[in-house]
């Protein structure tokens, strides 16, 4: 079997057959049932925080919180292109224009240096993302934001578990937006969270995921983006073991830092001061190294070992952005710099201390 960049985080089959089990007897699969409303109440107590409002996937969950804040069509809203295409294609595909800022060289995070000269009359808001589950800069953030009348909507995607100062990235900006993708520390197969504290928004949400319906009334033009119950069962079972699976990442990312830092040409994201974890992903940048990036991707490959460039290309340098005045790589030269060098290495929960060391022995070699 090769060795995948990830592998989904599972409970034990008789762990989910039992969760699911009454679903046997209510047949009540979908539309906010009890598995549903169980996991949103887990997860306001595990993430500290006064709304959780789920969604089938992160993507929607992103698209429905530009959509509840009803900016002005045509506004601004300041990002990084260093992210999956979802961050960027939810901004446009509410008519919204995506401002590219670029990242820091430190963890690849907006670098809130730049963020001021891209604010116009325009600019509705800041959407930064805790790329890899590297913090972004919340307090300076939150400082440039009051200063300028912004709101700040965080795609937290990689941060589930993630914390400064005991605080969950839940509680960050006007809402953060969670990925419980298959792929993700924390998984409910595919799915995803609104977190946030205004309580205004709670109504906007819940009618904007379920067909923009408020009972028989259509409020909104809005489309189905709610989680069903063998999601909101993975869910709950998956939370049982979540800080288990954060350790044994921890233990896989101590043996990478033991064999790579410090080796000429590899460069590695520090730990954050004041920050707990989640170990999503293990980014390493070829930079001067004896192999190129691609040179190092092929050679793990021909050994079955699948890393992944994420996140090359960049979002502003996308086919479907030519038309956007805002795109262009160049735009965003440390961006553009690291995107053509990183590759994120194999990291799961499972992935053994022995798996650590052959990856590591075929890219020192
Ligand atoms: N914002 C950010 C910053 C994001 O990274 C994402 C998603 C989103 C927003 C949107 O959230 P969602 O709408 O997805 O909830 C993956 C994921 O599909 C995507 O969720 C994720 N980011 C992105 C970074 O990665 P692919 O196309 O690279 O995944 P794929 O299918 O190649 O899978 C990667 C590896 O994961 C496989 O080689 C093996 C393992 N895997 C995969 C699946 C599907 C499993 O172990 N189990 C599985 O079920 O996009």
């Amino acid at each position: 079997m090769p060795i995948q960049v990830t592998r989904s985080s599972m409970p034990s089959f008789e762990e989910y057959c039992e969760e699911i089990r009454e679903l046997w007897d209510s047949h009540w699969l979908t539309n906010m049932g009890v598995k549903h409303n169980a996991l949103t109440s887990e997860l306001e107590r595990y993430l500290g925080v006064k709304h959780v409002t789920l969604y089938t996937n992160g993507h929607l969950a992103l698209e429905n919180v530009l959509e509840a804040m009803h900016f002005p069509c045509g506004s601004e809203i300041i990002t990084t292109p260093f992210t999956f295409a979802s961050t960027t294609h939810a901004i446009a595909r509410n008519g919204l224009i995506p401002v590219f800022c670029d990242v820091n060289e430190r963890d690849y995070t907006i670098d809130t240096d730049k963020i001021e000269a891209l604010i116009t009359e325009k600019t509705a808001a800041i959407l930064p993302v805790h790329v890899y589950g590297n913090l972004c800069d919340v307090e300076k953030i939150a400082q440039i934001a009051n200063k300028h009348g912004l709101k700040v909507i965080y795609d937290a995607a990689h941060a589930f578990g993630v914390t400064k100062k005991g605080v969950s990235t839940a509680c960050m900006g006007d809402a953060s937006m969670f990925s419980f993708h298959a792929t993700k520390v924390y998984n409910t197969i595919e799915g995803g969270a609104l977190c946030y504290s205004d309580d205004a928004l709670v109504q906007v949400l819940t009618d904007l995921r379920n067909f923009g319906l408020c009972g028989e009334e259509g409020r909104y033009i809005g489309g189905n983006a709610k989680m069903n119950e063998f999601q909101a069962a993975m869910g709950l079972c998956n939370l049982r073991h979540l800080e288990g699976e954060i350790e044994k990442r921890r233990v896989a990312v101590e043996r990478y830092r033991a064999r790579l830092s410090g080796v000429k040409g590899i460069k590695l994201c520090d730990e954050q001061p004041e920050v707990k974890s989640n170990y999503a992903y293990f980014p390493a940048v070829f930079d001067g190294y004896k192999y190129t990036r691609d040179e190092v991707f092929e050679r793990l490959k021909a050994n079955d070992i699948i890393a992944r460039k994420y996140f090359y290309p960049l979002t502003n340098g996308f086919a479907c952005y030519d038309s956007f005045e805002t795109a262009g790589t160049d735009k965003t030269p440390v961006a553009t710099h690291i995107a053509e060098r990183v590759l994120t290495l194999p990291l799961y929960a499972d992935l053994s201390v022995e798996d650590v060391d052959r990856i590591c022995d075929i890219i020192l070699q």
